[in-house]
């Protein structure tokens, strides 16, 4: 998982160029702004080709979908379907807690192997695409092995970088070829399943997924999230000359909490869709999006409670469409493009929005506010702060408190001699008979900026301080049992387990 402990440094919203420059654009002007605006906009967004690519070290036990056994070729002609699905079904947990750990009986001393919360067997690991275009004609699901009707949970499912490694579906695969019927091209969850909010610490990270040609049924990702976990460094978008798909992101059940971040969704007929079964509510926070070319809406929330940071829209259609009462939406920093007529954000039905600095352009409307609504439609093209329903703390004649916002932290660096390897100092992984934490504290104050721990179980019976010049500990998944350091002190995760 990405612990980091640096900020990334983006432009902040006071900042931006593109609001200022919109602001003073004559409607003449607009289009050539837009254009140069996508340009800049592109600098910021979601990693691109240019960056540096993600790497790992081969002692770090990572899940190397193009070896074997699984030899995945990412050529862009054979199929990997089968491929990157065993590697994601051999190392999928489908519960949370799992990774093996040892417990030790406080009243006997016996070591105890422990799994899962439930007692399945089961790891949570990094599964790695290397650069490369990964042809598949199927979904990508890991499926949990033991249950089918499980929920799966603790995937990482990461790649070399936007642009670098693409998971292609090919054109008019079947199974895709009915919008009303969406068919996944990579899934975490299960769509309408009985273990629905149960997609604990699910990950898809720095790739491109490409739905093809004549797949208008396509969804890019369907993710389903709980408590931990994210999306970043994605682009999702449809090759179709009509840019058919259903949806580039959508996550149709209860989920949250979850993080989606760099964000590009290119095309579909929804770039975001948020729908919900019975159930609405949960939260996602969407943070530095970007949406063009959808053919029914930027992003649709029907039914969840969404904060979306930062969302770039160039569409013909509403950017932002909502519905259900229960669905609340707040949206901060959005520069909205449209065709020159119709809606920039349209609610089907009232629900609670609150919107803070929003400019759109192109729209005959920036805010309809639909039949029954509280409010009427907003046609400022500019808004610094509006909302739906006035809380207790807000009346029309106060707003909110207009904090800053900082990104959530970022670090990458791909210069693997910069990484230490918690075992290369003294940490052993399964093998709880010793003490990991002066190797890991070794390996944080080697200078190295990046603290990596290969794939297993430490065991922790002194503190560990995070200190000096590390900057990231990328923790692969470990199991980090700590034991009792002196009487009554345990740490939280064991005591849930066995409080005495
Ligand atoms: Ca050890």
């Amino acid at each position: 998982m990405p612990y980091t402990t640096e900020a990334t440094v983006i432009p902040s919203v006071a900042r931006d160029p593109g609001r200022r420059l919109l602001r003073r654009a004559s409607l003449t002007s607009r289009r050539y702004i837009y254009a140069i605006l996508t340009l800049l906009l592109a600098g910021y967004g979601p990693a691109r080709a240019e960056r540096p690519p993600i790497v790992f070290p081969d002692d770090a036990n990572v899940i190397n979908v193009t070896r074997p056994p699984y030899n995945a070729r990412g050529d862009g002609s054979a199929d990997d379907t089968a491929a990157i699905n065993a590697a994601l079904r051999d190392h999928n947990l489908g519960t949370f807690e799992g990774n093996v750990t040892f417990v030790e009986d406080p009243e006997t001393g016996e070591r105890i192997r422990k799994n899962s919360a439930s007692g399945r067997p089961g790891e949570a690991w990094t599964v790695y695409l290397p650069e490369g275009t990964y042809r598949v004609s199927d979904t990508l699901i890991p499926r949990d092995p033991y249950d089918p009707a499980m929920s799966q949970s603790t995937v990482r499912l990461i790649g070399a970088g936007v642009g670098r490694t693409v998971i292609r579906l090919a054109d008019e695969t079947p199974g895709y070829g009915r919008p009303g019927r969406p068919k996944n091209v990579v899934q975490t969850g299960n769509a309408f399943g009985a273990k629905a909010n149960s997609g604990f610490g699910n990950y898809v990270q720095h790739l491109t997924i490409d739905v093809g040609r004549g797949n208008p049924g396509a969804v890019g990702i369907q993710f389903d999230v709980a408590n931990m976990g994210s999306i970043d460094h994605v682009r999702i978008v449809s090759s179709d000359p009509a840019r058919a798909g259903w949806a580039g992101l959508a996550f149709y059940n209860i989920a949250g909490a979850g993080l989606v971040k760099n964000l590009e969704v290119e095309g579909f007929d929804y770039g975001i869709f948020l729908g919900t079964g019975d159930v609405g509510v949960n939260n996602i926070a969407f943070e530095n999006i970007t949406l063009s070319g959808q053919r029914e809406a930027g992003l649709f929330n029907r039914g969840k409670n969404i904060q979306v940071h930062r969302l770039r829209s160039t569409n013909d259609v509403p950017a932002l469409r909502t519905a259900l009462p229960y669905t609340a939406t707040i949206l901060i920093d959005a520069v909205l493009q449209g065709p020159g007529e119709g809606s920039a954000v349209r609610m089907m039905e009232p629900s609670f929005l609150h919107v803070r600095d929003l400019a759109a352009r192109g729209y005959d409307k920036t805010i309809e506010t639909g039949d029954g609504a509280l409010k009427p439609d907003v046609t400022d093209p500019t808004l610094d702060e509006w909302w739906t329903h006035d809380a207790p703390y807000q009346t029309p004649e106060t707003a909110s408190l207009r904090l800053p916002i900082k990104m959530t932290p970022e670090y990458h660096n791909s210069d693997l001699d910069q990484w230490a390897n918690v075992t290369a100092f003294g940490a052993t992984v399964n093998d709880d008979r010793d003490d990991d934490a002066p190797g890991i504290q070794a390996a944080i104050d080697s200078g190295k900026p990046v603290v990596y721990f290969p794939k297993g179980d430490y065991t922790i019976r002194s503190d560990v301080v995070v200190r000096g010049g590390v900057r990231k500990i990328d923790f692969l998944f470990p199991a980090l049992p700590a034991r009792e350091v002196r009487s009554g002190r345990w740490c939280a995760w064991e005591t849930s387990m066995r409080r005495r």
